[in-house]
């Protein structure tokens, strides 16, 4: 049996530590593009990789940035991937505001140096792209594949334009390239400056004393909140069709930020409206007010369904800040807590 070989932008991500999991599992061999920092950017899959010298390796990682298109083309040519898992970009809705040009840089056209390299090396690879819910921004919920796009912030836009390059180069040159508009989705790996993840920590972080409250902006936004690690296998499976879709990808139930909030407290036994401030700066210049995605083509066709919703998602996030801040306050005989991502130096640098 041939051994499937799988590219992923994007790996040091929330969603490219579920997916290259997923694909170690199904016995893939990953590459992965890393950028180059100054401090490492890898923790999220560290605990996968192994010396590359060790026969046994299956997980090989390269350098490399979406704002450079001569080092992704050169990669593509070299490793000659069989699906190519498109996750990385400049993913932050409210740094957006404050970057737009490199948003646009990275998120927008980092795509199209991606698909024209698939296209100029003649590839006959199969094409993720991580589109968004945040496309369809003010159109009215349900929003489903046919909904109009409304982008309410310069991430929103570039993830248009993206989902767009995607489609032309499907049609255009026959590429199986495809669209996952995946709504919200959360885990004890997303960044801490996501307000899920933010909640989580505050809660866990406050219960234990480490801190009093927390700064918030906007608790009226409703989201579609689904779990990292389920979304993942959805992505896959959209790369295993006869032919090429897109498809939205959610839980079908919203909750507002106020919620979710509510949850994270409730876990640990705390009244919100005690630790929670409000901060301007993180209301955005437009908000998206609400989503809710029907996700019904996924399920007939993918056979796509996911199990965590919101309120427990909010457990399951708060438990793995509890195991990570304050093991003592973990409740007896409960079941080992999703490992969460190494602890940041205080104070969090949030925007
Ligand atoms: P993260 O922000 O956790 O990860 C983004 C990844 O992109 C990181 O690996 C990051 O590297 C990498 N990256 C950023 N800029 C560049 C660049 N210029 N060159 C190369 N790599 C770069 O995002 P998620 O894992 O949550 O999301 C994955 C994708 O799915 C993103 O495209 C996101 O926009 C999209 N999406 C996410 C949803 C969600 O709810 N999580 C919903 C819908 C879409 P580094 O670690 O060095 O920062
Ligand atoms: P979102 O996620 O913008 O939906 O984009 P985020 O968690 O940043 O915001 C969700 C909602 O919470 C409100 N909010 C706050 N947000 C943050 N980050 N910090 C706060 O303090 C805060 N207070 C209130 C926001 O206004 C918003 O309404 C995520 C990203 O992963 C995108 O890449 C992805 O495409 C979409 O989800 C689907």
């Amino acid at each position: 049996m041939t051994v499937k070989k799988a590219l992923i932008t994007g790996i040091t991500g929330q969603d490219g530590s579920y997916l290259t999991e997923l694909l170690l599992r199904k016995g893939y061999v990953v590459h992965g593009i890393v950028r180059r920092a100054s401090t490492f950017n890898t923790q999220r899959i560290d605990h996968l990789y192994r010396d590359p010298h060790d026969p046994e390796a299956r997980l090989f990682l390269h350098y490399g940035d979406l704002t450079d298109g001569t080092r992704i083309a050169g990669l593509l040519e070299r490793l000659q991937p069989d699906e190519v898992y498109h996750l990385a970009a400049q993913s932050h809705v409210r740094v957006s505001f404050d970057e737009p040009e490199f948003t646009g840089d990275c998120t927008a056209l980092g795509t199209t140096r991606l698909l024209e390299a698939i296209r100029t090396t003649g590839l006959p690879c199969r094409f993720y792209q991580a589109s968004s819910s945040e496309m369809f921004g003010a159109s009215p919920p349900p929003q489903h594949e046919g909904t109009p796009f409304h982008p309410r912030s310069p991430y929103g836009v570039a993830k248009v334009y993206a989902y767009w390059a995607t489609r032309n180069y499907r049609e255009a040159y026959g590429m199986y390239a495809v669209n996952g508009i995946l709504f919200n989705h959360e885990s004890p790996r997303r960044g801490p400056t996501f307000v899920t993840r933010k909640v989580a920590m505050a809660a866990a972080r406050i219960k234990a004393g480490l801190q009093d409250v927390v700064y918030l902006g906007n608790l009226d936004a409703r989201r579609d909140w689904g779990y990292a690690a389920e979304y993942v296998e959805a992505m896959w499976l959209m790369l295993q069709q006869e032919e090429p879709d897109d498809y939205v990808v959610a839980t079908g139930a919203s909750h507002s930020v106020r919620d979710f909030v509510e949850h994270c407290f409730a876990h640990v036994g705390l009244d919100w409206q005690d630790h929670v401030r409000f901060d301007e700066r993180y209301l955005r210049p437009t908000e998206v007010d609400d989503l809710i995605g029907d996700a019904t083509k996924a399920e007939r066709v993918l056979g796509w369904r996911p199990t965590v919703r919101a309120p427990e998602l909010a457990r399951l996030m708060v438990d793995a800040e509890i195991a990570a801040h304050a093991p003592a306050l973990a409740v007896p005989d409960s079941p080992p807590a999703p490992a969460s991502m190494p602890q940041m130096a205080r104070p969090l640098h949030d925007v």
